[in-house]
This record gives C-alpha cells, sequence and structure tokens, in this order.
C-alpha cells in the first residue's frame, strides 16, 4: 500500500484541481489546509514546499527512487499524478500532445484571466478609489475570459471531454469555468455545449466526494474565518519580498 501523498490545499479552483485528480485516480491522499485568507501561504515550512507562496501543492513521500518529492503548480502536479498513475493522461504520443495543449491553455489562459476577472469585478472596487481603471481592468480580463469560454465551447462540439478521453486537461479548466459560472452568471449563455460540460463533469462521483472534502475542510473549526475583510488584506496587498 503506497503511503498517501501530503495536498496542500484550500478549495480554489487551482485547488480542486487536485483533489478531483486523487478522487479520479484513487490516489491516497492527506489533505492539508493552506488557509489563504489567514495568510498560511507565507509560513516558512509551507514556502520550502511551494516557493511561489501558492497552493496547491504536493508532497509525495514515495517519489522517484522511493525518495520524497514536492511538487508545486496545479499543472506540473496534475501531470506528476498522471504519470505516477498511469491514469487520464495518455501515454501515445499524439494523446498526450493533445492534453498537454489543453492543459497549458488552462493554465496560460482560463485560469489567470478567469482569476483576474473576479479579482476586478469583484474585489479591486471596493480597494481602489481610482474606478476608470478598475472598470478597464474587469472589461479586458471579462471579455478575454469570455473569448477563452468561446474557444472552449467551439472544441467541445461533438466531443464529450476536451481531449479524447477525460483527462487532466478536463481537470484543469472544470474548476475555473465552473466557477466563472457560479460567480458570472450568465456569463456561458449561449455556450451550450461548455454548459454541457460542466454538468457532465459535476456528476462524476469523484467530482463531488472532492467537493464534499473541500467543504469538510473549510468547516473544521481549526480553518473557520477570514473571510471578508481580512481575508482581502492579506491577498490583495502583497509585495515583492527580499
Ligand atoms: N499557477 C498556480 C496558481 C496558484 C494560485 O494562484 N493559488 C491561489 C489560490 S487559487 C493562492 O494560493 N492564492 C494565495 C494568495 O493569493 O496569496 C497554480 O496553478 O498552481
Amino acid at each position: 500500500m503506497p503511503a498517501p501523498i501530503d495536498v496542500y490545499f484550500w478549495p480554489t479552483p487551482n485547488g480542486t484541481k487536485i483533489t478531483v485528480a486523487c478522487e479520479e485516480m484513487g490516489v491516497d491522499y492527506n489533505l492539508i489546509a493552506v488557509n489563504i485568507g489567514t495568510g498560511d501561504q507565507f509560513k516558512p515550512d509551507f514556502l520550502a514546499i511551494s516557493p511561489n507562496n501558492r497552493m496547491p501543492a504536493i508532497v509525495d513521500p514515495d517519489g522517484p527512487d522511493g525518495k520524497p518529492i514536492s511538487v508545486f503548480e496545479s499543472g506540473a502536479i496534475l501531470q506528476y499524478l498522471g504519470r505516477k498513475t498511469g491514469k487520464f493522461y495518455p501515454q501515445d504520443e499524439r494523446g498526450r500532445v493533445e492534453v498537454e495543449e489543453w492543459l497549458y491553455w488552462q493554465m496560460a489562459g482560463l485560469g489567470p484571466m478567469a482569476g483576474q476577472a473576479n479579482h476586478f469585478r469583484t474585489y479591486a472596487r471596493q480597494m481602489l478609489a481610482d474606478q476608470r481603471n478598475v472598470a478597464y481592468g474587469a472589461h479586458r480580463y471579462v471579455t478575454e475570459y469570455q473569448r477563452l469560454a468561446g474557444v472552449l465551447n467551439k472544441r467541445l462540439k461533438g466531443r464529450e471531454f476536451v481531449a479524447g478521453d477525460y483527462s487532466i486537461a478536463d481537470m484543469a479548466s472544470y474548476p475555473w469555468a465552473r466557477g466563472m459560472a457560479m460567480l458570472n452568471p450568465g456569463i456561458h449563455e449561449g455556450f451550450d455545449d461548455l454548459q454541457a460540460w460542466i454538468a457532465r463533469i459535476g456528476e462524476r462521483p469523484a467530482v463531488k466526494r472532492a467537493d464534499e472534502k473541500g467543504k469538510e475542510l473549510v468547516n473544521t473549526a481549526a480553518n473557520a474565518g477570514a473571510a471578508g475583510e481580512q481575508a482581502r488584506n492579506v491577498l490583495f496587498g502583497q509585495r515583492a519580498q527580499r
């Protein structure tokens, strides 16, 4: 029985990619809370694993050569887990390239644009005096997100999943697309194939289990709190550290 993998986690879209992957792949894992609203991401122990101060990250005690390995960046973690288990990450070169194209598309496009769209639309208005810059920022990222959602919708026409069979490429984009729909009702209007794909993946038992675990983690007394102003101060005033 392989030792469980430690998953440093908070139930955001990037965190959820990894719990979904572990559930889908049947990987045994421990959740370790990184409460980003109270600043756990800046603790020195976490920084040793994730030098970018961002979750998710994992530590696999049974890494290459049987020695522990830590991995940060959700795309790198998905690839690591896919290679380790041989699941949801094709081994033939053509299939693998297709999955990687859509995985990197999510990492460089869908996730960052959705994250910034939500930042400007939801949070920056409350923090900045210069509303004109906020309005332009929100417009820029929301329209770019919509362009990307259109690309995904087109890709999904006549396809059940993003790249061949269900894969880590679906696991990467799903939590972001679902989160955008929740925070911005109507944003996927007219994107019927995208909406059907979100619903299809949401029905998977492993995805439901991953969501349950995220909720349980947040609801435990030790992790409660840090909403509203406190979380905003932790998350949105960050500067370079020297
Ligand atoms: N490119 C990174 C992004 C990770 C990321 O931005 N994580 C956010 C939560 S979704 C975080 O840790 N935020 C803490 C903060 O902003 O201080 C990945 O995909 O792993």
